[in-house]
């Protein structure tokens, strides 16, 4: 190529960026909010918002109104679980359909996280992708592969396409969303040290931090897992009373600083990770309770990979779930984790040693709104 062609394109590149950064406040930014699983959030093609990381960030801040513990200036709900963003794209990869960034945009700091990755919001990235022609859609079901660009491992997302048209209704129900909707059923391989790098990122399937025995697991989500009583709470509290509670939260917030470099996270002072799990022993049938604290939060259900990082943390000996679990039996395991608003099936596939090697659940989604957001 010419050399003066190839200014010329740069020149057009930097133009067409500097007119994104400045998009948003006369034309808008294209965008669908949906919920995906018990979140809800911005989904976004990748080519529609600055390439530059800092550009995007202080893009997302003002389309949510962060940081504002109401965020009352943008989209955000006021709460981590509404305060979400997907940037999703054409995958280059092979066997991969798309690529998804998730992005935590902090509701009262003006942070927008990408360290962790969301199962729940993942829900809506197969619909999404249909939608937006990333994917073709087949009659009946289409399967989406989806590389998650925050860990680099890959689900499989199952979309109802009778037609060739996403279907979003259905009688498909999770706990924690009102009336049903089309399942999507989502599958994982490889999640073990998805952040962490391995699977018991401090080699222990039990260690003593601040006083208290926990388990410090990543099977795609990092978490720190610890017996409800240990903490200080029976387990079956709701959200707003252990979220009321000044001494639970400073206890489990000096637990987690002493376990993120403990886990390979560093300081995780400004991170939405580890997350900080309490299990108590299973009122309603499942396999364990759960309480979780996202980190600052308590969320009202739990993560999709929370959750199959804490079944995860049920099948290891020596682990504090490990004693209070019903583990089931078999290569395959139901293991139902109870939470605030009920419960999530993981349905975990073992190996000979008895490690997770697969693991799937049901989520749905809902398209609310396509159109532009101002910024
Ligand atoms: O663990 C909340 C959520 C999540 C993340 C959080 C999630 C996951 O409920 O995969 O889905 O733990 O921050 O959306």
């Amino acid at each position: 190529m010419a050399k003066g062609q190839f200014e010329g394109q740069e020149s057009n590149k930097q133009a067409r960026e500097a007119r994104k950064e400045s998009a948003g406040m006369t034309t808008g930014v294209r965008c669908m909010w949906m919920r995906g699983g018990t979140s809800k959030g911005g989904y976004f093609l990748d080519e529609d918002l600055p390439a530059a990381p800092a550009a995007r960030d202080s893009m997302l801040l003002r389309i949510m109104g962060s940081p504002d513990f109401r965020q009352i200036d943008g989209m955000g709900g006021a709460d981590p679980l509404t305060s979400k963003a997907a940037v999703v794209r054409k995958s280059e990869r092979d066997g991969v359909d798309v690529d998804y960034l998730f992005l935590q945009v902090f509701v009262d700091q003006p942070l927008v996280g990408d360290v962790q990755n969301c199962g729940n919001i993942l829900a809506g990235v197969g619909p999404f992708a249909i939608e937006r022609g990333l994917v073709a859609a087949r009659d009946g079901e289409t399967p989406v592969t989806i590389h998650m660009e925050n860990t680099g491992q890959v689900a499989v997302a199952r979309v109802a396409t009778p037609g060739g048209i996403v279907s979003y209704s259905g009688e498909a129900r999770i706990d924690g969303v009102p009336g049903g909707s089309s399942p999507i059923p989502v599958s994982f391989k490889d999640t073990a040290g998805s952040t962490c790098g391995a699977l018991l990122p401090s080699g222990n399937a039990a260690d003593v931090v601040e006083g208290i025995e926990v388990t410090m697991i990543d099977n795609g989500m990092p978490c720190v897992v610890m017996r409800a009583d240990e903490a200080g709470i029976v387990g079956d509290e709701a959200p707003d009373v252990l979220e009321a509670d000044t001494e639970l939260r400073e206890r489990l917030e000096a637990v987690r600083m002493a376990c993120g470099p403990l886990m390979n996270l560093g300081d995780v002072s400004g991170k939405s990770v580890p997350k900080m799990t309490m299990v108590s022993a299973a009122r309603a049938g499942g396999a364990i309770a759960t309480r979780t604290f996202i980190p600052h939060r308590c969320h009202k259900a739990i993560g999709v990979l929370g959750a199959v990082s804490v079944a995860t943390s049920c099948l290891i000996g020596g682990s504090p779930s490990f004693g209070l679990a019903r583990r089931g039996n078999g290569a395959r395991r139901n293991l139902s984790i109870e939470h605030p608003t009920g419960e999530m099936t993981v349905v975990a596939t073992l190996d000979e040693d008895g490690a997770v090697t697969e693991a799937a659940i049901l989520r749905t989604a809902r398209k609310l709104m396509d159109g532009e957001v101002f910024v």
